[in-house]
C-alpha cells in the first residue's frame, strides 16, 4: 500500500490543536469550522469499511435538526443501517490521532478487522443544504480517492435518501432502484395505490402545510410533486430561500418548545407538519376553534400505524407479531395505550435510533419510534414474504385485498431509518383510508404534559445511567433526589442523561399538569447543576 497520497492530503486537511471528537449517536457533530479533518479521516474510513464488507459505504455530511454553524458526518452501513459500533470507535480513533500517528491508526484498523487493501472500495455521498456541507464533502472526497476509493457523490439529498441508495445499491436493486427518481417511483407508486380507492371515491382535496426547517425537505418534495396525485396537495414553508436552517422552526424546535415554527400560520384545525434540517423527522401538530396548539408527536405517530397494521393484520388474517420500540421520553399515556388498550408489547431502549432499531429487528413487525418523530418500521423477511405472497396469490379477495394494501404499506415504508418524506406519505395515506381528521387522530390518547430542559455542566459525563436511561448510577445520590422530586407530583416521571449530540444534560419531566412538569423539570435540573 502507497500511504503517500493519504499522508500528503492529510496534511491538507490538519487536526486543529487539542481538539477531541466523538462518534456518538449521530456520528460526529460539532462547529463546522472544526471538521475539516473528521470528513478526510471519515472518507479514509469508508474505505477501510468498504473494503472490508464488500459492499458500498455511505458518508451523510448533515448536523440534522443543529443549529446551521453546525455540521457532522456519519457513516451508513452496507444495508442503510447505521455504522457497526466495533466501527464507532475505530472512527473517534482515527479522527482523534495526531498527525503523526494517523498511519499507524489506519494500519491497526486493517489489522483488527481483516482488511484486504486490494479490495476495491464504493463510497456514495450525500449532503444537507448547510453552507459548509459543500465543501466538507470535498474533504471527504479527498479522502476517499487517498485511498483509491471510488465515488459517487449524490450531493444534496436527505439522510434517509441516501440510506435507501445504500440499501439499493448492496441489495442488486431488490429493495428498490438506486437512484433518487427510484426512490420516489417506489413510495409514491405505494402512496397511489393505497389511496386510489379513497381518492377516486369523491373524496375532496386533502392540504397539509409543511415547515420544511430550512433545509432539504423543501427541494426534495418539490422534486417529488409530479410523482404524487394531484388530491395531495403539500404547502411548503421554510423552504430555504430565506432565513436560517433550523432557526425558530422544524421538528425540534415544535416538539421542545410545544409550539409552531415561525413562517407558518396555523389556522383552526389545519394539518400540519415540520420536517427537521435533514428530513428523518417528523411531527404534526394542529391548532383547534380555541387556538390551542395540539402536537402530535412521534408517540402518537407510532399508535397510528400500529393500530392500522394491526387492523390489516385482522384483515389478512396472519397471526404475525407486532412489538413498538420506545425511549424514556415516550409519553407515559402512549406507553399506557399501547400496552393496555391496544394490547401491543411496548419495549424501552436508550435513546439513539439505532437502539431502537436493533430492538424492533426482533419482530415480525417492529414499529419504532422516538417520541422527537425519528421512526419507521421494519418487516421480518417471513412476513415480507408473506404479505407479498398473499397479495399475489390468495383466492379471498377480501384477504387479498387486504394483503395488497399491506404490500403497498410496506413499500411506502423507508426500512432503512426514519424518513420524514415516506412517514408523510404513510400518516397522510393511513388519515385518508381510515377517514380520520388530525382532531380524532390526537384524541387517541390524551398526553401528559411534559417538559424538557438542557442543563449546562462542567462534565456531563459525570452521569452514567441505566435502566434504558430511566435510572442514574452516578453521579451518587442523584437518583435518590429525583425521586424525591417525583413523588411530589401525580402521574410524574423524570429523568436525565447526558446528550450524545450537544454538550448538555438533557432533563425530562410529566406530571399530571404542564405547571407540575414544568416545576418537576425545573427542580430535577437544580438537582443536576
Ligand atoms: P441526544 O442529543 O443524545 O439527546 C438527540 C435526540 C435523539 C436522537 C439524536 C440524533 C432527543 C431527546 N434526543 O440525541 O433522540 O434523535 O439527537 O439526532 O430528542
Ligand atoms: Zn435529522
Amino acid at each position: 500500500m502507497d500511504w503517500g497520497a493519504v499522508t500528503k492530503f492529510s496534511a491538507l486537511h490538519a487536526k486543529p490543536d487539542g481538539l477531541f471528537l466523538q462518534y456518538g449517536t449521530a456520528g460526529f457533530r460539532a462547529k463546522a469550522t472544526l471538521l475539516d479533518h473528521a470528513m478526510y479521516r471519515m472518507g479514509l474510513l469508508a474505505v477501510l469499511r468498504s473494503k472490508q464488507k464488500k459492499s458500498t459505504i455511505g458518508v451523510m455530511i448533515t448536523a440534522s435538526h443543529n443549529p446551521e454553524e453546525d455540521n457532522g458526518v456519519k457513516l451508513i452501513d452496507p444495508l442503510g443501517e447505521m455504522l457497526a459500533a466495533s466501527w464507532e470507535e475505530h472512527a473517534t480513533r482515527l479522527a482523534n490521532a495526531e498527525e503523526q500517528n494517523m498511519q499507524a491508526a489506519l494500519t491497526e484498523i486493517c489489522h483488527l478487522e481483516s482488511v484486504t487493501l486490494q479490495q476495491k472500495a464504493m463510497i456514495i455521498i450525500g449532503r444537507d443544504t448547510r453552507p459548509s456541507s459543500e465543501k466538507l464533502s470535498q474533504s471527504v472526497i479527498d479522502g476517499v480517492t487517498a485511498l483509491g476509493g471510488q465515488y459517487h457523490d449524490f450531493g444534496l439529498v436527505t439522510t434517509p435518501q441516501l440510506h435507501y441508495l445504500v440499501c439499493c445499491q448492496n441489495t442488486d436493486g431488490q429493495y428498490g432502484k438506486a437512484t433518487i427518481e427510484g426512490y420516489y417511483e417506489k413510495l409514491s407508486r405505494a402512496f397511489v395505490d393505497l389511496t386510489k380507492q379513497t381518492f377516486s371515491s369523491g373524496h375532496k382535496n386533502r392540504a397539509l402545510k409543511i415547515d420544511c426547517a430550512g433545509g432539504i425537505a423543501a427541494l426534495k418534495l418539490k422534486e417529488m410533486e409530479g410523482y404524487l396525485p394531484r388530491e395531495l396537495s403539500l404547502h411548503l414553508f421554510n423552504d430555504g430561500t430565506k432565513g436560517k436552517l433550523n432557526d425558530l422552526c422544524g421538528a425540534d424546535y415544535v416538539k421542545t418548545h410545544q409550539k409552531p415554527p415561525k413562517g407558518l400560520e396555523v389556522k383552526p384545525n389545519e394539518r400540519c407538519c415540520s420536517f427537521d434540517g435533514d428530513a428523518d423527522r417528523i411531527v404534526y401538530y394542529y391548532n383547534d376553534a380555541d387556538g390551542h396548539f395540539h402536537l402530535i408527536d412521534g408517540d402518537k405517530i407510532a399508535t397510528l400505524i400500529s393500530r392500522f397494521l394491526k387492523e390489516l393484520l385482522l384483515e389478512v388474517g396472519e397471526n404475525l407479531k407486532i412489538g413498538v420500540v420506545q425511549t424514556a421520553y415516550a409519553n407515559g399515556s402512549s406507553t399506557q395505550y399501547l400496552q393496555e388498550i391496544m394490547k401491543v408489547p411496548v419495549y424501552c431502549t436508550k435513546t439513539g435510533v439505532k437502539h431502537l432499531h436493533h430492538k424492533a429487528q426482533e419482530f415480525d413487525i417492529g414499529v419504532y419510534f422516538e417520541a422527537n418523530g425519528h421512526g419507521t418500521v421494519l418487516f421480518s423477511k417471513a412476513a415480507e414474504k408473506k404479505i407479498r405472497q398473499l397479495a399475489k396469490e390468495e383466492t379471498d379477495e377480501k384477504i387479498r385485498k387486504a394483503a395488497m394494501m399491506f404490500e403497498n404499506v410496506i413499500d411506502l415504508i423507508n426500512q432503512t431509518v426514519g424518513d420524514a418524506i415516506s412517514d408523510m406519505l404513510l400518516i397522510e395515506a393511513i388519515l385518508a383510508v381510515k377517514g380520520l381528521s388530525v382532531q380524532q387522530w390526537d384524541a387517541i390518547y390524551t398526553d401528559l404534559p411534559n417538559r424538557q430542559l438542557k442543563v449546562t455542566v462542567a462534565d456531563r459525563q459525570v452521569i452514567d445511567t441505566t435502566d434504558a436511561e430511566r435510572q442514574v448510577v452516578t453521579p451518587l445520590g442523584l437518583q435518590e433526589a429525583i425521586d424525591e422530586l417525583v413523588k411530589k407530583y401525580k402521574f410524574s416521571r423524570a429523568f436525565v442523561r447526558p446528550s450524545g449530540t450537544e454538550d448538555v444534560v438533557r432533563v425530562y419531566a410529566e406530571a399530571d399538569s404542564q405547571v407540575n412538569a414544568d416545576r418537576l423539570a425545573t427542580d430535577v435540573s437544580l438537582a443536576v447543576f
